[in-house]
């Protein structure tokens, strides 16, 4: 495969860049941190999305340090927004692991050292990990999670509602968010909202924030979607409806207009 024999000179080429999506607060509307999302710019096949290109670095073992420099620019982003906020508190940057970084022995003290040389506290990082890397670990298992989340780390559960963790279970992960799919808020773009819909959401949110998780929601596209889910209680919202992931400046602009 052309793609796989190109990936690792294409990190060392610096062909990988990150956009990012803001998060932003359902009660203000205030942007609250970013997604890291990566991509490809490939020299002959353009732009490629992570979809194309992570399953690939997965099973070569270059997820990896592919991994690791997304953390390490996008703290270096998360902190390079800081300095020019003026006294602002750091913008918060989410960052998807994939379960191969998971299991990476040096998880823990690799995210130390980045988090120490971009001068940033545990709590400016929220590693998001989706529910099914997650679906069967056990204790020995979660223990490099549990370390960060200790450290003041916060840990989402990404695509929540989409694999089979169950309720007990839940209650044991290290984990402080919920990033519900977006699956569950498609029927709510336009009035009048699937009630179904309406209904699970709010049974997650009760559920949620019985366990003390804060509720994030994906793929908010419209303001009819954004207004059902502050009343529905979710906490933190992203999507196309506030913007498309976009370069790091585009997020500084957003971010100075809210402040
Ligand atoms: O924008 P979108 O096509 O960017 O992202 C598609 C998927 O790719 C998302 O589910 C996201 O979790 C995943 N993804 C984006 N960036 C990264 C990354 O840096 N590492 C991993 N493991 N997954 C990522
Ligand atoms: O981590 P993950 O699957 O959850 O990443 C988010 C993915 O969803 C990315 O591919 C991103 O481009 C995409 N996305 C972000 N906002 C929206 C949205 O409002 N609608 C849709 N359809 N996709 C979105
Ligand atoms: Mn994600
Ligand atoms: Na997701």
């Amino acid at each position: 495969h052309s793609l796989t024999n190109r990936l690792p000179a294409a990190l060392d080429n610096s062909e990988f860049f990150i956009e990012y999506q803001p998060l932003v607060g359902l009660a203000d509307g205030a942007v609250r941190g970013a997604e890291a999302l990566v991509r490809w710019l490939h020299p002959v096949h353009g732009v490629l999305g992570p979809d194309q290109f992570i399953p690939l670095a997965e099973s070569t073992g270059l997820i990896v340090p592919l991994g690791r420099w997304v953390l390490e620019e996008s703290l270096r982003q998360a902190r390079a927004w800081w300095q020019e906020g003026s006294g602002q508190a750091p913008m918060r940057v989410n960052v998807n692991l994939s379960p191969s970084q998971l299991r990476y022995p040096s998880l823990v003290a690799d995210t130390v050292a980045v988090l120490e040389n971009a001068g940033l506290a545990p709590s400016a990082l929220c590693l998001e990990v989706t529910e099914n890397a997650l679906i069967g670990a056990d204790e020995e298992e979660l223990r490099p999670l549990r370390e960060l989340a200790d450290m003041g780390v916060d840990i989402a559960l990404d695509d929540f509602g989409t694999g089979y963790s169950n309720l007990s279970y839940l209650r044991r992960l290290p984990v402080s968010t919920l990033k519900l799919d977006r699956s569950f808020t498609r029927g709510m773009q336009r009035a009048p909202a699937d009630p179904v819909d309406v209904k699970i959401v709010e049974g997650i949110v009760s559920l949620a924030h019985t366990l003390d998780l804060s509720v994030t929601v994906e793929g908010v596209e419209t303001g009819t979607q954004a207004e059902h889910l502050r009343i529905l209680g979710c906490d933190t919202a992203q999507g196309w409806y506030y913007a498309r992931p976009g370069p790091p400046e585009r997020l500084r602009m957003l971010s100075l207009v809210d402040a």
